[in-house]
């Protein structure tokens, strides 16, 4: 399966409310995109700011030493001087976009259909004589007229984009129809490689990327814990790792997610819930009796991969959904021996207390000292 990842962190992920990253958190964060494998960068819309523009031009630097080696893209309007702005950076390729439905040719461009594959046609050729790869967005393109759809991609592919991605603006595709809509225009140009950038308003970015490869699509873009405009798009480490338990693909270096996901959490000062799957806090952290005697047993269990794929640890919690198996194995991690009736009685103990939400380890010492009237000394943390 031929599928990479375009990752848009510096773009749309900025395009979250309230994140702004400075030129040498840019800088960091291409740097550790492109070190984890990410195919393509999009490294902001330099016409939209200095620093936007800076941080480019110093990604781009970077990538003519060899520091960087994803390909770097800059974004830009459908308008003459932001491709401009952009071919001047040096780009790998300029990505302009321009809003086909009818809302927005109405309400947004003011134009007619046909002016509007004029403005397509006429900024992509002024794109390509730069001679720069260009990919062209067909913005809002799922809630656009689709024969109308299929005329914006002929157009913009006669006009030289070498890309054409296909824009779930407001989230509103599922899955069944992205595999379709992917199809049809994978069948009717097959010489044209096509993305997906699918927005998460109604939860489905992942799956529609997913349905998209699968209809043909070959890029996916996504952003580092799925910033962007609203509620996001596809989260970097879930679609990757999603994509390596369907298909058997790993896009980007599984085990280093973690720690780009940390980057981009410090940087852009949006937290990470921590039930937000591979790098969420809990993401492998279980509870119930009956879930933790399974994984202690065979941890696929209760995991659908084993969490060193991506640098992770497996752990779980102690309340009063504890079974004894998770007690027996906590107090023997921690280096004490209790018999089968203590542990029957520490557990009464924490099943009285229903409102504690965790017992640390000193708490079932504690605990565990009261039951047997023993000193329990744990065993020093290696
Ligand atoms: C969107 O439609 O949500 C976009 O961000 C379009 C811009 C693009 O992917 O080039």
């Amino acid at each position: 399966m031929k599928v990479g990842i375009l990752d848009s962190t510096l773009r749309e992920g900025e395009q979250t409310p309230g994140v702004v990253f400075t030129v040498e958190q840019r800088v960091e964060i291409a740097k550790a995109l492109s070190d984890i494998g990410v195919t393509m960068i999009e490294a902001g819309h330099p016409a939209v700011s200095a620093d936007i523009y800076e941080g480019i031009k110093r990604i781009v630097k970077m990538k003519k030493e060899g520091i960087i080696t994803s390909e770097i893209l800059g974004h830009s309007r459908a308008v003459k001087r932001d491709i401009e702005v952009a071919a001047e950076l040096e780009v790998d390729r300029i990505a302009i976009f321009y809003g086909i439905s009818d809302i927005h040719l109405k309400a947004k461009h003011h134009v007619t259909k046909e002016e509007a594959l004029n403005i397509i046609s006429e900024t992509v050729s002024y794109a390509k004589s730069h001679g720069v790869k260009v990919r062209f967005t067909a913005e809002d393109a799922t809630r656009a007229d689709y024969q109308y759809l299929l005329e914006v991609i002929k157009t913009a592919k006669d006009a030289g984009a070498d890309r054409i991605s296909i824009a779930d603006t407001v989230g509103v595709l599922y899955p069944p129809k992205t595999r379709e809509l992917f199809k049809d225009i994978t069948s009717r140009f097959p010489d044209v490689e096509f993305d997906i950038h699918a927005h998460n308003d109604l939860g489905m970015a992942v799956a529609n990327a997913l349905a998209a490869v699968e209809g043909g699509a070959t890029i996916i873009h996504a952003t580092v814990n799925g910033l962007g405009e609203r509620v996001g798009i596809v989260p970097l480490q879930v679609v990757a790792a999603a994509l390596k338990y369907h298909f058997g693909v790993e896009v980007v270096k599984l085990e280093k997610l973690p720690e780009v996901a940390s980057l981009v959490e410090k940087y852009s000062g949006i937290p990470m819930p921590p039930n937000f799957p591979i790098t969420g806090d809990y993401a492998f952290v279980h509870k119930a009796g009956i879930h933790v005697a399974g994984i202690l047993n065979d941890p696929s269990t209760y995991e659908f991969m084993s969490p060193q794929t991506f640098g992770r640890n497996r752990d779980y919690v102690i309340d009063k959904y504890t079974g004894k198996h998770a007690l027996k194995d906590r107090f023997e991690k921690l280096g004490v021996k209790l018999s089968d009736s203590e542990l029957d009685q520490v557990l009464a103990k924490i099943k009285a207390n229903p409102s504690a939400r965790f017992y640390r380890d000193v708490d079932l010492l504690e605990l565990a000292e009261n039951v047997t009237g023993r000193i329990l000394k744990p065993r020093p943390p290696e």
